[in-house]
């Protein structure tokens, strides 16, 4: 795809899902996230490209085209492509009908999934970036003991929102909002995964981790998981 074909670019025939490449990397939590998502909905991609981004292969791939936005995860199928973990999640789940609907059909609902999966994706994920973590080391000189702090204080500082906010929200479980595990808790996972990674305090969350640990124990995250996926 040049720019002069962007305006051609394919939606999904007839509202299904196309035979699509997806562009992973093991240890990322975007990818972590559309891993799970690929496992509760029983999808699974034509072609998988392990892109290692230590090595800034995935901004190899804005060469192509492929990935324009330089990150992982993306998908592109035959003349598309899609990048945002959330937004790909969403049109997973739109693309099949299958259970569970990680994005509930209630609007009501589904805003309430779509509060967390975003107080994780915009409010936490970002500032703990590998390329903000790089920035932070080769152009402000941050030492790695200051870079680690930094880690954990935007973990520690979202999900203290997300706490509060699950305690208020929570309709007696099991999952992070009712009965079903929805985007909220694709989200919470990989997040706490990360926590945990780097030794962040987790006694004070005690609801998120209940939710993450109940979600992180069923076969279609632990078949997502860093190690599995390595
Ligand atoms: N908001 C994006 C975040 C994508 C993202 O930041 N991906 C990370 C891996 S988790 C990445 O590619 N990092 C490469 C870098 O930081 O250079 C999403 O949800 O897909």
């Amino acid at each position: 795809m040049s720019p002069d074909t962007a305006t051609s670019i394919k939606k999904p025939e007839d509202g299904r899902l196309p035979s699509f490449t997806f562009y992973n990397y093991f240890r990322s939590s975007a990818a972590y996230r559309v891993r799970i998502a690929f496992n509760f909905k029983g999808v699974k991609p034509a072609r998988i490209v392990d892109l290692d981004i230590r090595q800034g292969e995935q901004k190899a791939a804005i060469l192509g085209d492929v990935i324009p936005h330089g990150l992982v995860p993306a998908f592109s199928w035959d003349g598309g492509f899609l990048t945002q973990s959330i937004a790909m999640i969403e049109w997973l789940d739109t693309l099949t009908p299958q259970m569970p609907r990680l994005v509930p059909v209630d609007p009501q609902e589904a805003s309430h999934a779509r509060e967390i999966a975003l107080a994780v994706a915009c409010d936490i994920h970002p500032l703990n970036n590998l390329r903000v973590l790089n920035y932070l080391g080769h152009w402000l000189d941050i030492s790695e003991d200051a870079r680690l702090h930094w880690y954990r204080h935007w973990i520690e500082e979202g999900f203290a929102g997300v706490e509060r906010i699950l305690r208020l929200r929570r309709a007696g479980g099991p999952f992070a909002l009712g009965s079903q595990p929805t985007l909220a808790d694709v989200c919470l996972v990989p997040q706490v995964f990360n926590a945990r990674r780097f030794d962040v305090p987790l006694s004070t969350f005690p609801t998120i981790v209940e939710v993450a640990d109940r979600c992180e124990a069923m076969e279609a995250s632990r078949k997502a998981s860093p190690e599995a996926a390595a």
